[in-house]
């Protein structure tokens, strides 16, 4: 299940958080497959709770199911499969954002202080009644047995059974373990398969047991084979937060797709935010510092949307600019994992919904509009920061990349060079005075332009030209606090 399922030219993922399916759709079209991108993950697509709070729809209704009829904040299930099929047809794969864990929390209801359904499907989350029909859920599908109460702070450290089998934040817990409620589940994901998708980020898989989620996901079909061939397996990945000192260890998940490496972001963000030194990077990988298990088991990413609302992000977000444009390049550049790009709505309140058009349009989402740059435009409230310039290169860079091993890895005081082998080159300087050097890039030898302040535009360098000899050394001079980033992809007269 750890298999990416892209386009082999294709290497990262980006989060379209909280997008329509119908912008996903053109975002594909336009903008996604030339960029680099073999993936998007969407925002949970199935049935949820519609609510009012303070004249606004909180973006977390998404992950409060109400059953799993394809209507969402985010579309109807025709513009689910459409936006599926345009975007296969042109190589970027879909992703789900796939709840298991739970559905409402409790006591919500349908018809009381206000409250909805995407769907207009009836349910009833009072505690101990717990229906609902349009699955259909009834209380024996839920934990109540097992655990009658909310998770504790406590639980963490000490009861992988509680974090498993009690409620997370009031959210009624399914009983993963109940053969009807796996059919029901693996029922969701097929019909998924079936419309093209290629894969899953689970949602709160820490709070699920390996062994239940093992037998779902032997329920599911092969992907489709007109779009990915014969006898290929969903991907997986599972939203397990471990950053050391808890019961539940994304050590538990490794044989059932790959984990959320919440610990590579805060190890970059760190090095952004001049709390740790870049040169320590050279070892970012298997076995550096807690949770970091081999290539082929991590998604990496800097922020997603959790953490970025946190009261103080201990990773660096798109509110830090400068900081955060050079963590995410060098997720791109540096060879570990499966990366994801992160893709907000600008946010104060961390409970503020996407960018829409208010109360009488039932809070209906805004499509993104765009400047000349192709950036978005940020008076439609969308960050849309896998189009920033550096971080859209960055993924052409990942890209020609693709099964290069990292190699002529430089490094000195708070400073990092490598290159990928015979496909692109990188050099970082968090000192402040300028770094001058020659280094081996392993390119062939040629004229390339930065990709980090600049990009290759009409067969010229908008910003710095980066001459390769055929020793296949260049001497570059990187400023302070900048990056050099040079790839096959930015080659001028390239194939
Ligand atoms: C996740 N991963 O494991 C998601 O990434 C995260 O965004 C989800 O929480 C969480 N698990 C459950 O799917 C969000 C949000 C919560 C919100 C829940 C459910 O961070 O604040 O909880 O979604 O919508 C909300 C209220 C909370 C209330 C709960 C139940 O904020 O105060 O708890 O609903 O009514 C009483
Ligand atoms: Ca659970």
């Amino acid at each position: 299940y750890d298999r990416t399922n892209t386009l082999s030219s294709r290497q990262t993922m980006v989060h379209l958080f909280e997008w329509k399916w119908t912008d996903i759709a053109n975002e594909c079209e336009n903008f996604l497959q030339n960029y680099g991108y073999g993936a998007v993950q969407i925002s949970p697509p199935m049935e949820h709770i519609t609510i009012n709070q303070n004249n606004d729809m909180p973006w977390w209704v998404r992950y409060q199911p109400v059953s799993y009829k394809l209507d969402s904040r985010s579309g109807t299930e025709a513009e689910l499969q459409d936006m599926i099929n345009r975007c296969n047809k042109v190589g970027v794969r879909v992703v789900v954002d796939a709840v298991m864990n739970h559905m409402v929390g409790v006591g919500e209801r349908q018809g009381a202080d206000g409250v909805g359904s995407t769907a207009n499907s009836a349910f009833d989350g009072t505690d101990g009644v717990e229906t609902f029909p349009s699955v259909p859920y009834a209380a024996p599908s839920f934990n109540d047995q097992r655990c009658h109460r909310d998770i504790q702070d406590s639980d963490y450290q000490n009861s992988a059974e509680n974090v498993r089998n009690c409620r997370l934040v009031g959210l009624l817990d399914l009983d993963q373990g109940n053969q009807a409620v796996r059919t029901s589940l693996a029922g969701y994901l097929n019909k998924l398969i079936d419309m093209g998708v290629a894969g899953f980020r689970f949602d709160a898989s820490k709070h699920m047991w390996p062994g239940d989620l093992m037998p779902i996901l032997n329920m599911t079909k092969n992907l489709r084979s007109d779009i990915f061939g014969a006898n290929v397996r969903p991907f997986a990945v599972h939203e397990v937060i471990d950053r050391g000192g808890e019961a539940v260890t994304c050590g538990d998940y490794l044989n059932i797709g790959r984990y959320t490496n919440f610990n590579f972001g805060a190890a970059v963000s760190n090095a952004a935010k001049g709390y740790a030194n870049w040169q320590s990077l050279s070892h970012l990988g298997p076995g550096y510092s807690y949770g970091n298990y081999e290539d082929h088991d991590v998604l990496n990413f800097i922020d997603n949307h959790d953490n970025q609302r946190d009261d103080n992000p201990y990773v660096v977000t798109y509110k830090n600019g400068d900081q955060y444009r050079m963590a995410v390049a060098f997720m791109l550049a540096w060879s570990y994992g499966y990366p994801r790009v992160m893709s907000s709505f600008y946010f104060n309140d961390h409970n503020q919904g996407p960018p829409n058009n208010g109360a009488g349009s039932g809070f209906a989402t805004r499509s993104p509009t765009f400047n000349p740059d192709l950036t978005c435009n940020s008076d439609s409230g969308w960050v849309c920061e896998h189009r920033w310039p550096t971080i859209r290169q960055m993924s052409l860079f990942r890209s020609v990349s693709s099964g290069r091993a990292a190699a002529e890895v430089v490094t000195q005081s708070n400073r990092i060079a490598f290159a990928r082998e015979s496909a692109a080159f990188f050099a970082l300087n968090g000192q402040s005075g300028d770094w001058t050097q020659t280094f081996q890039t392993t390119l062939p030898p040629g004229e390339y332009c930065d990709q980090y302040n600049g990009a290759l535009d009409n067969n010229q360098c908008t910003s710095l030209k980066v001459s390769v000899g055929f020793d296949g050394k260049a001497v570059i001079t990187i400023k302070g606090n900048q990056v050099v980033a040079v790839s096959q992809a930015s080659r001028v007269d390239g194939p």
